[in-house]
Formats: C-alpha cells, sequence, structure tokens
C-alpha cells in the first residue's frame, strides 16, 4: 500500500537543504513542490537579474534535491497549465499528487504569510507553517528582547547577539579585542593608488541560459540588463564567492566600508547578500569564515568586526524589527513625503553624477553596495520627500538581494525617517560635502559641491538645507540635530529664502518620465 505523501512546498528564497520544511522529508514518500509564478515576478518590477538569478537557483536547487532522490515537481513559468500564483498552484499540485498535507516555512514577506492563511481552504488538506530557523536570532528572541523598548537600538542587539552566539568574544566574556565596535578605525575614503581585489565570477552554464532567454523574452521591458550575468546560482558556487571574499577582499572591508569610487561597483564588498537571502549561505557560515580568518592572521579586527556586524547586527535586527512591525510598520510617514520617484531612478539622464552612477550600476548589476542605496539614491530620496511606497518599490525591484523583510526597514526606516526615529535615531539626511568626502563622483560632476547658491551649486546642497528648514517642526527638537539647528540659526534669513527658492525651483521641475 502506497503511503500519501508530504507535498513540501518550497519558495524560491528557501533554497537551503537544511530548510525547515525538508528536515523530516521521506525522499520515498514525499513530493518537493517548486513553481515559477507569475504573481511574484510582477508584484514589482524586478530588475532582469534578480528574475533570472532566482529561477536559475530555484532549477539547479531542483535538480540537486532529484540527484538525491527526491520527487520534485517543478512548475516553470511557461508551463501552460501554470496558474501564475503560489496558493493555486499549491492546490493544483496537491490534487495532483493526493497529497495528504502540505509542509512550508514561513515566508519573507507578510504579504505572502496573509496568502498563507488561505491555503487550507484552498488546498483542502492540513498546511504546516514552520519557523524559518536560517536566522541567528529567532523572532520571539527578538520580541523579548524589544519589548518595551520605545527606540531599540542596533548596537545593543548586536552585543546580545555576540554574547548569545559567541561570536569574536574571549574566553573571559569580554569582546575579542577589548571593544564591541571598530567603526572608530574604518570608514576612510579610497586612496587613489589601491589595489582592488579580482571580481568573482561563475559562467553561466546550460540552465542558467535557458533562464536567461525566458526571462530576456518575458521580461523585456523591465528596468535593468541581463547583460554579464555572473552571479553563482548554487550553494557550492556560493561557498566559493565566501572564500573568494574571504581571500581577495574581507581584510580591507572595515577600512573602506564608505567609500565609493567611480568605475569600482563592489570595492571590498562581498556581495553575498543575493545568496544569504535566497539561503545559497547561511549566516553562521558566513560569520564563522570571516572570525576564523581573523584568528589565522588574514585579516585584521576592525575589518572582522565590521563585517561581522553587517549579519549578526544588522541583517538580524531589520528582521526581528520587520516581523514585530508589520504590517503597521509600512504604513507610517512620520515626515509627510508626498514627492513620485522622479523617473532618474528608472534611468532618465541627470546631470547629477553620483546618482547617475548610482542608478546606471544598479541597471547593469542589480546591486549596489550599501553607502550608495543609503547615501545617494536613499539620501536624495529623503531630502526631495519622495512618497515611501513609491522608493520602497523601486528598492524592493531593482536589487537581486531584495525581499520585503529586508529591504523595508532599511527604506522605511533608515533612508526615509518614516517611521519617525523607531529604526534611526536621526535621519541620515547629507549635504554634498559628504560623498565628496567619501567617493570621486564630485571630480567628474558637472556641479560644484562647493556651492550651495547658484546655476553650479550641488543639488544636494540646497536641498539638504530646504530639508533641514521645512522640517524644523519635527527634526529640531532630536538632540542629535542640535548642532544642525545651531547652524542653521546662525545662517541669514536672506540666505535662508534663497536656498529655499532654489529648492523649490530644482523640485518643480524634477519629472517622473524616462
Ligand atoms: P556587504 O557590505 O559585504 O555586507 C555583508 C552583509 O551584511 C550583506 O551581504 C548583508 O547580508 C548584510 N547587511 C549589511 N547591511 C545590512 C542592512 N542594513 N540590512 C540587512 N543586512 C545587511 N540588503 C539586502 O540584503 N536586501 C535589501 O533589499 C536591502 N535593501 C537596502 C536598502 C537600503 C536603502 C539600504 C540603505 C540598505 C539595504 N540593504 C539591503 C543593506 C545593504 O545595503 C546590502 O545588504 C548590501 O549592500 C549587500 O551587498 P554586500 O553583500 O556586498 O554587503
Ligand atoms: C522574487 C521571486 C520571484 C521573482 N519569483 C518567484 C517565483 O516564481 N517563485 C517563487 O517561489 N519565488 C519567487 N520569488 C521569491 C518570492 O517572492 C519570495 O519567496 C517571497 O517574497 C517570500 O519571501
Ligand atoms: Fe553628486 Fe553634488 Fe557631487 Fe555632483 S557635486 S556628484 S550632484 S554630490
Amino acid at each position: 500500500m502506497t503511503r500519501q505523501p508530504v507535498l513540501r512546498f518550497i519558495l524560491g528564497d528557501q533554497l537551503s537543504r537544511a530548510i525547515a520544511s525538508l528536515r523530516d522529508a521521506d525522499a520515498a514518500r514525499d513530493v518537493v513542490l517548486m513553481a515559477e509564478v507569475a504573481d511574484e515576478t510582477v508584484y514589482v518590477p524586478h530588475h532582469p537579474k534578480k528574475i533570472a538569478f532566482l529561477f536559475s537557483a530555484m532549477r539547479h536547487f531542483a535538480a540537486e534535491l532529484r540527484a538525491e532522490g527526491f520527487t520534485v515537481d517543478y512548475v516553470t513559468l511557461d508551463d501552460p497549465a501554470n496558474t501564475g500564483a503560489f496558493g493555486t498552484e499549491l492546490a493544483r499540485a496537491v490534487s495532483r499528487h493526493r497529497a495528504a498535507s502540505v509542509v512550508v516555512t514561513h515566508p519573507g514577506e507578510w504579504r505572502v504569510l496573509d496568502a498563507m492563511q488561505m491555503w487550507e481552504e484552498t488546498a483542502g488538506v492540513p498546511v504546516e507553517i514552520r519557523e524559518d530557523d536560517r536566522f541567528l536570532c529567532p523572532l520571539p528572541r527578538f520580541r523579548q528582547w524589544a519589548e518595551g523598548k520605545r527606540q531599540p537600538r542596533m548596537e545593543f542587539f548586536y552585543r546580545e547577539m555576540r554574547r548569545a552566539t559567541g561570536l569574536l568574544m574571549d574566553a573571559d566574556g569580554e569582546p575579542a579585542g577589548g571593544r564591541w565596535n571598530f567603526d572608530a578605525d574604518n570608514r576612510k575614503p579610497v586612496p587613489k593608488q589601491l589595489d582592488m581585489p579580482p571580481a568573482f565570477f561563475v559562467t553561466p552554464d546550460a540552465m542558467t541560459q535557458q533562464v536567461l532567454a525566458l526571462v530576456g523574452a518575458r521580461f523585456p521591458d523591465n528596468f535593468g540588463t541581463l547583460d554579464g550575468f555572473d552571479y553563482a546560482v548554487t550553494a557550492s558556487d556560493a561557498r566559493r564567492a565566501l572564500a573568494h571574499f574571504v581571500t581577495h577582499a574581507l581584510a580591507s572591508f572595515g577600512d573602506y566600508q564608505d567609500a565609493m569610487r567611480q568605475g569600482e561597483d563592489r570595492l571590498f564588498h562581498s556581495v553575498l547578500s543575493p545568496y544569504l537571502n535566497a539561503g545559497l549561505l547561511d549566516p553562521r557560515t558566513v560569520c564563522d569564515a570571516a572570525e576564523t580568518a581573523w584568528r589565522d592572521g588574514l585579516a585584521p579586527l576592525n575589518a572582522v568586526e565590521g563585517f561581522i556586524r553587517q549579519i549578526l547586527g544588522w541583517r538580524e535586527y531589520i528582521r526581528g524589527l520587520y516581523w514585530l512591525k508589520m504590517p503597521d510598520y509600512a504604513q507610517t510617514n512620520r515626515l509627510g513625503a508626498d514627492r513620485a520617484l522622479p523617473g532618474l531612478y528608472w534611468g532618465a539622464p541627470t546631470d547629477m553624477n553620483c546618482l547617475s552612477q548610482c542608478v546606471d550600476q544598479t541597471r547593469r548589476l542589480a546591486h549596489a553596495h550599501h553607502i550608495q542605496r543609503l547615501m545617494v539614491t536613499g539620501n536624495f530620496a529623503l531630502l526631495i520627500g519622495a512618497l515611501p511606497s513609491e522608493v520602497e518599490a523601486w528598492y524592493l525591484a531593482v536589487y537581486i538581494d531584495a525581499y520585503e523583510w529586508v529591504e523595508l526597514p532599511n527604506v522605511h526606516g533608515m533612508i526615509l525617517y518614516a517611521d519617525g526615529g523607531y529604526l534611526a535615531s536621526k535621519p541620515y539626511a547629507a549635504s554634498g560635502k559628504y560623498i565628496d568626502r567619501m567617493s570621486d563622483y564630485c571630480r567628474h560632476c558637472r556641479y560644484d559641491v562647493k556651492q550651495s547658491l547658484g546655476p553650479d551649486a550641488c543639488p544636494f546642497n540646497f536641498l539638504y538645507w530646504n530639508f533641514i528648514i521645512e522640517k524644523a517642526p519635527e527634526l529640531r527638537g532630536n538632540h542629535r540635530m542640535a548642532m544642525i539647528y545651531a547652524s542653521l540659526g546662525r545662517m541669514e534669513g536672506a540666505k535662508q529664502a534663497a536656498i529655499q527658492t532654489q529648492a523649490s525651483d530644482f523640485l518643480a521641475a524634477l519629472t517622473t518620465e524616462y
């Protein structure tokens, strides 16, 4: 007598062999379901490289499971019977395989979790949703830590996580090197003469080529190019990417983590986020590899601590906040921002070289590093008062590593301050001076970063002061903004008025066309 199978539904960002929904799978009995569905490809207009990366990684994962002996029911996007949605594909598969029940892992987006509540009804069998335990901080633990805190700050969460995991801790319970954070040694601009790490790349195999053809034909008008696709699409290649980073870039990660340089897309960043977020790499493996490099004398502590903090601290904290605060979190708009997203984000030409470079890099790679996302495209969106929902949709669409659990708090909280300071203690607003200090973009720009008024003035300068003036009612009381408001107090009224006029003219000329 054959036993009825359990259907194990694996979503596109759950490509880990150790995922909870596969843990007790019986290859002789169960069926694994994976589906490329139209709904997931269009809820924002994803960059084609993001879609291609996920589809190819999904297909490779399915092939690996089959090689292990699993039955994998894989529904491709171009299958004529494909109904285009998770719920209906699940119902079809339950009926095809006469499944007794469904097991799935908690998804990374609220909207998918919400839809999952209907799956038992549409599939007609029990659906078990298991916790996603690929993170280092379980959600109940985060909730316990954040509960009752008006502004739960990442730095303190990070220290808890260092203690909980033992990462970079001495035997006596003190942080390695005697400090929790070495940022004071970091954040240097890149010197003119500096050898850059060699690029890591994977040549697309036949399976990836097939996906590239499918995505190219199906999404010809999406922002972004498929040309030069060289991302890893398997766990073993993702581990090679990690090893490459540790060998060639980690040692300088801390020094140059906030730097930008024209023509150097990745500098000393790891570009591991696509693999971490899709499940091809697990965060503990990445942190352990970095710590081992330090213990073996291959990378200094300021670099290794800075890198581990991004994953053990920021990544876990951002995810914890998302699930703690959703779905209400996305609805706040503390600064009352309401401007439609300008077309320059979708590639319309702009004379602002920093923006032009970061958007073009995003178009080519579906990747930009943190400081480009924060201080160039993010800072601009904040200063012009762009509508949070439109900025969020842009970040969710254009980056290969973007899922709402990680995109939303970074955009809504970190760059737009739309949550009123729950995540960030003050807005990350900055004038052109910051961009000039950390990059060489200004040297190639038609604007003059030293000027705040007049036809050649860097727009970041007058937009910054305009923001400070306009948002004074919300921000003046923030003690971290005291120095800025003291400077504003010393600025002549006539200059303030001229800044506001120039900003207003600039904003009026911004167009949504592209
Ligand atoms: P590295 O600089 O090498 O950092 C190592 C790892 O640390 C990253 O791979 C990532 O997993 C983690 N990390 C670093 N900073 C953060 C952070 N703030 N939040 C979460 N994880 C972090 N990251 C995403 O993975 N997906 C997103 O959709 C995303 N959207 C962002 C939007 C904005 C406005 C900002 C400011 C940041 C966003 N980030 C996002 C965080 C960060 O920019 C990317 O993780 C990083 O650029 C990925 O490149 P990397 O792997 O080379 O990172
Ligand atoms: C992002 C994405 C895309 C573009 N396509 C699919 C898909 O066809 N099938 C799938 O299982 N997952 C896809 N994903 C990832 C999902 O959007 C992601 O799993 C959910 O947003 C939950 O994080
Ligand atoms: Fe950007 Fe201003 Fe520098 Fe031009 S001058 S690159 S607009 S910061």
